[in-house]
């Protein structure tokens, strides 16, 4: 399969692939604010390769959401990604890949069990379809809370960003 792989990436008709493979690689999670832990500390910043995500403790919600049907989303708990982190203060900014931004109090996250997913069914959600991250809520069990204008515009996609405040 390597070789394929290899020899695919020679070709100028597998370039495409190749493109989506890289892409795939450089999806990351970009962690900023109030944060004790860093992967580059004179940034302050602490940056999640697809690797370092998937080494986190995963977890999973099986819902429906507003654009999608029931589907199990996997990922990180946002619980987890504050551990990891060593993030405090109260509320998180999420900013996505559209300049779309949302504030959501850190109290969401255990109430709900909030994850940051990266599947849906376990394929890799794509950039062009709620990808890389998705934040979800488990709608489908608190249909009534979760399904508010307010609730729903924290059903963030696209997620690039985060910022602990
Ligand atoms: N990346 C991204 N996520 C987003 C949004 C957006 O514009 N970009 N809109 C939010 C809002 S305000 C709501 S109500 C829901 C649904 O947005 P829609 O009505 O544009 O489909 O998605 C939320 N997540
Ligand atoms: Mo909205």
């Amino acid at each position: 399969m390597r070789i394929f792989k290899l020899l695919g990436c020679l070709s100028v008709a597998a370039a495409l692939v190749c493109a989506n493979a890289t892409a795939e690689q450089a999806v990351t999670l970009e962690v900023i604010g109030n944060i004790k832990t860093f992967t580059d500390p004179a940034k302050r910043l602490f940056v999640l390769t697809p690797a370092h995500f998937q080494a986190l403790p995963q977890s999973s919600i099986t819902t429906a959401t507003s654009w999608t049907p029931v589907a199990t989303f996997s990922g990180v708990r946002m619980d987890d990604l504050i551990k990891a982190t060593g993030a405090q203060g109260n509320y998180v900014e999420i900013h996505a890949l559209d300049d779309y931004s949302v504030r959501i109090s850190v109290s969401d996250f255990r109430k709900y069990g909030v994850i940051i997913a990266r599947y849906m069914n376990g394929q890799p959600l794509p950039r062009n379809g709620f990808g890389p991250y998705f934040i979800i809520y488990p709608k489908d069990k608190y249909p009534r809370e979760l399904s508010t204008p307010t609730a729903e515009a924290k059903f963030v996609w696209q997620v690039n960003r985060i910022e602990f405040k």
